[in-house]
This record gives structure tokens, sequence and C-alpha cells, in this order.
């Protein structure tokens, strides 16, 4: 009788672990950043460099030679800009009629794409000057980031979809909704094409999420609270989120800033499962 009586107990007792940590596993899943999960990662900071920090980076790119091209978003201060990364100095820029909030950008052949804030309006400008080429209509439901590999451009508009469009007439072609666990990762931003997968910044998180280009998939999550706390620990009050993401090809260098960051990281990832 005694013996029978342990043995429920413990029964009990199992199931009860067992009942919470499929609560705690799922609650992880449904957050979808807690590092609970397969393939997160975080990042090691080997460089770091100056950044305008009036720059509300909305799109970031690498272009060869140590030079990014960036948008830049807010009425009044929007802008398609050259940088210098080691110095963080404006060598081109491209202002922006103060009705329009620059965003995404993108870089293909001579030509960088840019797309702007609640509007279906999008800029073609010629890299080696600036000087705007041509506009078309954006057909996602919003222009939040764009990015490319070199034959397609991938485009987010803050939903849970990632878009394919075709460069020749900016339309859209194909389009997956981003899910992680069977939940829609909503807010996608900035986005950076990276070795065969496509990266996006999730907006108002410190989370980038890493994923396949074919299809949307969720390959692994980069979790890296400690670039944005550590610019408000050193005592910067007026930044905004992590957003921009830039990829060196050539020489495998990842960039990442913020909106109003007075920094540019290059970062390494570290596997954290
Ligand atoms: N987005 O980057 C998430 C697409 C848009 C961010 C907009 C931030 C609002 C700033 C204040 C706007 C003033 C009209
Ligand atoms: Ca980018």
């Amino acid at each position: 009788k005694y013996r029978m009586a342990t043995l429920l107990i413990s029964a009990a007792i199992f199931l009860y672990v067992l009942v919470l940590f499929s609560i705690s596993s799922n609650m992880g899943s449904a957050v979808g950043m807690e590092p609970s999960i397969d393939r997160v990662y975080n990042v090691k900071v080997v460089n770091e460099f100056p950044h305008d920090p009036n720059a509300f980076t909305q799109g970031l790119l690498y272009a060869g030679n140590d030079t990014l091209f960036e948008s830049t978003g807010l009425y009044g201060h929007s802008s398609v800009r050259r940088v210098a990364i080691g110095t963080g100095k404006v060598e081109d820029i491209h202002k922006m009629e103060s009705s329009y909030f620059g965003e995404g950008l993108t870089l293909l052949g001579d030509r960088l794409f840019q797309v702007a804030w609640l509007t279906k309006t999008g800029f073609i400008y010629d890299r080696n000057n600036l000087n705007k080429i041509n506009k078309f209509t954006n057909q996602m439901q919003d222009g939040w980031g764009l990015a490319t590999d070199g034959k397609i451009i991938f485009g987010s508009d803050g939903t849970s979809t990632l878009y394919q469009i075709d460069p020749q007439t900016m339309k859209v072609v194909r389009k997956h909704t981003v899910k992680y666990k069977g939940d829609e990762v909503h807010n996608l931003n900035e986005l950076e094409y990276v070795a065969g997968e496509v990266w996006a910044n999730v907006w108002q998180t410190d989370c980038i999420a890493r994923l396949s280009g074919k299809d949307g998939a969720v390959l692994g999550w980069i979790y890296l609270p400690n670039l944005r706390e550590g610019l408000i620990s050193s005592g910067n009050k007026n930044i905004d989120v992590l957003n921009g993401i830039a990829w060196d090809q050539k020489q495998n260098r990842i960039f990442l800033t913020g909106k109003l960051w007075p920094k540019l990281y290059e970062i390494k990832l570290q596997r954290l499962k």
C-alpha cells in the first residue's frame, strides 16, 4: 500500500513537470526569440565604426571598397547616401522630398532601388551620382525592406510576408508567409541577402530572422540585445531599434547598425544552440 502511494505521487510529480515543461517550451516558440529553440546565435563585435547619429537607418547595403549605401527615414530627413565605413562620413547624398519617408534599399548593377513608408511609390537611383532615374509602383502592402541575390529582389512590408519582386518590372512574382513553428513572424523589416539566405530585422525586437529566400522558412534566429543595450548603458538616450544589415560577400563581413545609432558594428555569429 505504502509503495503504491509513493508510485502514484511520483507519477503525479512527473506529469506536473511534463506539463510545466511543455507550457514553457510553447511560450518560447510563440515569442520566437527565446534561446530555447534550435539554431540560435548571438554576436561577437569584431570592429566598430562611427555612424551618423542622425541617420534613421532604414536600408543598408555593402557596395565594395569599404563603402555602404544607406537609406534613411523620418519626414524631412529622408535620404539615400553613400557612406565610408571607416570614418562614417557621408560622401554623397540625395535628399528626398519631405513628404517621403525613406525605407528599404537595394543595389542591382548600377541602380539603387528604394521603397518609402506608407506610400506605394518607390524610386530608382544611379549609384554613381545618386541621381533619381525613375519611379515605380510598389506592389507590396507597404514599403519596409529590400534586398537582392543579384537576380530577384526580396521585399518586406511589416507583415509576415516575404516578397519576391522582378527587378525588370518591379512586380511581385512570388510571396511566402514566414512562420516559425506554426506562428507567423510579423514586422519583417530591413533585409539582407547573406550567403543564400535572407536575413530580416524583426521590427521592435533585438532579433534577426534567418530565412530561406525560396519559401520563407525560418532557418535560425540571431538574438542580439547587447548592441542596443550597450549603446544605452554608455549614455545614448535617443537611439531607436536595431535596423540595418549589410553583407560584404567578398570578405564575408556582416555590418549592423540601427536607427539613430552612433555606431556601426562588424560582427561574427556565435552559435548558442
Ligand atoms: N518602419 O520603419 C517601421 C517601417 C516605420 C517606422 C516609423 C517610425 C515612426 C517615427 C515617427 C514618424 C512621425 C510621423
Ligand atoms: Ca540590408
